[in-house]
């Protein structure tokens, strides 16, 4: 059990409070799945740099980027449709923490891409973990949006 555990731990800290299945169904997705989320990512790294630095990893089926819901422009993240597991797997081995446009790119496994996962969840309309930055961060529309409304 303790083993198990640690293999899960392993593969994401992070858990879409909007998975409608079980906890073993998220962990089986991640087991499994051929799409990787990627975060840090700046407002102004396009999808063609993503699709040249991802296709190191293997042949790409689609990437989908993360847009403001209000704005419709990129709001810092974005997820990588593979083809197979074994490439999915290198994403995130190799391409987590390369730098792009002078970001380190954070790449985690993702239980899979549905209609509506594009668009940020924050209430400004951007990324939820955004609007709590306290750091000024041009690359990322500078301070974050709860900061910004003070
Ligand atoms: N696979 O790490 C990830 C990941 N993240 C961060 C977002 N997505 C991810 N997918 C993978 N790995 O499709 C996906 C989401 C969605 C899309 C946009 O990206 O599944 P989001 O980033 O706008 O919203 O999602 P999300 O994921 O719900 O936000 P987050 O950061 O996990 O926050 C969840 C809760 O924590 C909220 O209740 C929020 O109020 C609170 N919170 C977050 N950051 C802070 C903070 N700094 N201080 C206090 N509370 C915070």
């Amino acid at each position: 059990m303790a083993s198990l555990f640690k293999e899960q731990a392993k593969l994401s800290a992070y858990r879409d409070r909007r998975f409608s299945g079980t906890q073993e169904e998220f962990d089986e997705a991640l087991r499994t799945s051929t799409t990787v989320y990627i975060g840090n990512v700046s407002f102004y790294t396009t999808e063609e740099q993503l699709y040249e630095l991802f296709s190191r990893a293997g042949e790409i089926k689609k990437i989908i980027m993360g847009l403001d819901k209000n704005t419709k422009t990129p709001c810092g993240f974005c997820f990588v449709l593979f083809y197979s597991r074994e490439d999915t797997e290198d994403a995130v081995k190799y391409v987590s923490g390369t730098i792009l446009d002078d970001r380190p790119i954070r790449v985690d496994f993702d239980w899979g891409f549905q209609e509506g996962r594009q668009w940020g969840r924050g209430r400004s309309g951007g990324q939820v973990r955004d609007e709590y930055r306290t750091d000024y961060d041009p690359a990322r529309g500078g301070y974050g949006k709860l900061v910004q409304k003070e």
